[in-house]
Parts: C-alpha cells; structure tokens; sequence
C-alpha cells in the first residue's frame, strides 16, 4: 500500500493506523498548493479531490476519506482492535466518533486555518467548536479512550486534530482529560514512529 500524506496533516491518522498495524506499505508528500508529490507526479492524476490522505491499496485501487482509510486498514487487521468487531454495538460507536471527528472536528478546526475569515466568523467557529470540545472530554473523563479499552483508529483520529489546536489559538489545557488522552496517544511507539517519519520529531 502506499499513502500520499502532508505531514502533521489529517493523513497522520492514516499513517499511525498503518504503522500500527505492521503493514508493508510506502508514503509520499503531496504539497497541496501545487498538487505535486514529491517525485513531481500530478496528485489530481491520483486523486481527482486533490486532497489528502490517499491511499493506494495493493491492487492499484486509490481510496480516498479518511474514515474510510481508517476502518479499511481496522479491518484488515481484525486480530489487533485498531476497530471492535463489525457488528457489535462498539463498532458502531467507532463510527459515531470517527463522523463526529471528521465533521465537527477536522472540519471546523481547519476552517479556522483560513486567513480570509472574517475575525468575527471566526469567533463563531471557535465557540460552537468549544462546545464539541467539552463534549469530548466529557467522553474522556472515565475512559482513557473513545470506545473500549484500547487505542482505535478514532484515538488516533482526535489525537491528529486536537494537535492543530495551539495553532489556532486554542489552549487544549482547557480540557484536561482530552489534554491527557493526547499524551497518552503520544507516548505510543507507533505515534512516536509516525511522528518521526514525518519529520515532526
Ligand atoms: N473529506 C476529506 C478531507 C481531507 C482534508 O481535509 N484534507 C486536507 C488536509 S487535512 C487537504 O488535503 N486539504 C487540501 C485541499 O483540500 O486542497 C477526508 O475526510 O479525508
């Protein structure tokens, strides 16, 4: 397999699911302004939504969202609870988490990224985000992560976002147990690996 990421990006999720999971696979940048990769190959060739994460799968098919990536790669490796069992009640809260993350997280906090935003938008944004964000700790505070009692790709997803949030001029120690479960998804090999890989170590 092989994922076109940017580093630091919402493709980090991927590339933690992936390392994770021991999968053979490659990575390659995509610079998003100019919609090259770093071998200088046309990304809109690759991905016609020229968006990241991508990812090739070992018959050449290319698929696209991040949530479908996540519980794709979940499972393929059904033996190692990156996902609970389709069809058990847990799966679908994985579900429900990795919507309300793409959705209401990814979403809004990128959103804030946007320099032609009027300061006051902004303000809105950042409030009805504040909201989504006391709910996740809320979720966090008797459970070191979103559903079960191990690391899921969801963990893996909320820890990608919440990482962009000093970056927007949200303090994350406003919400103490979504502050430690960031820690925790940080301390894990596979995020150090990740991290590194990208550079961002
Ligand atoms: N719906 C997509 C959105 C992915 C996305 O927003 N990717 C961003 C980086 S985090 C990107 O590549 N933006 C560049 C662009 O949209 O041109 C998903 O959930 O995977």
């Amino acid at each position: 397999m092989k994922l076109y990421y940017k580093a630091g990006a919402c493709s980090l999720a991927s590339h933690i699911a992936l390392i994770e999971a021991g999968f053979d696979f490659t990575v390659e940048a995509v610079d998003l302004a100019t919609k090259k990769t770093d071998g200088g190959a046309d990304f809109l060739a690759i991905n016609p939504k020229g968006y990241i994460p991508a990812l090739v799968l070992d018959d050449g098919q290319v698929l696209t969202e991040g949530v479908a990536i996540l519980l794709y790669l979940a499972s393929q490796a059904p033996d190692l609870s990156l996902a609970p069992a389709e069809g058990t009640a847990d799966h679908i809260r994985l579900v429900e988490w990795l919507v309300f993350i793409a959705t209401e997280l990814h979403k809004a906090t990128a959103g804030l990224f946007n320099p032609a935003l009027p300061a006051e938008a902004k303000e809105i944004s950042k409030a009805t985000l504040r909201r989504r964000l006391d709910f996740t700790d809320q979720a966090l505070v008797k459970s070191s992560y979103l559903v079960g009692v191990t690391p899921t790709v969801a963990d893996f997803y909320l820890f990608t976002v919440v990482s962009w949030l000093p970056r927007v001029g949200i303090d994350v120690s406003d919400w103490p147990s979504l502050a430690a479960h960031s820690v925790r998804i940080a301390a894990l090999p596979s995020v150090q690996e990740a991290l590194k890989a990208e550079k961002l170590l």
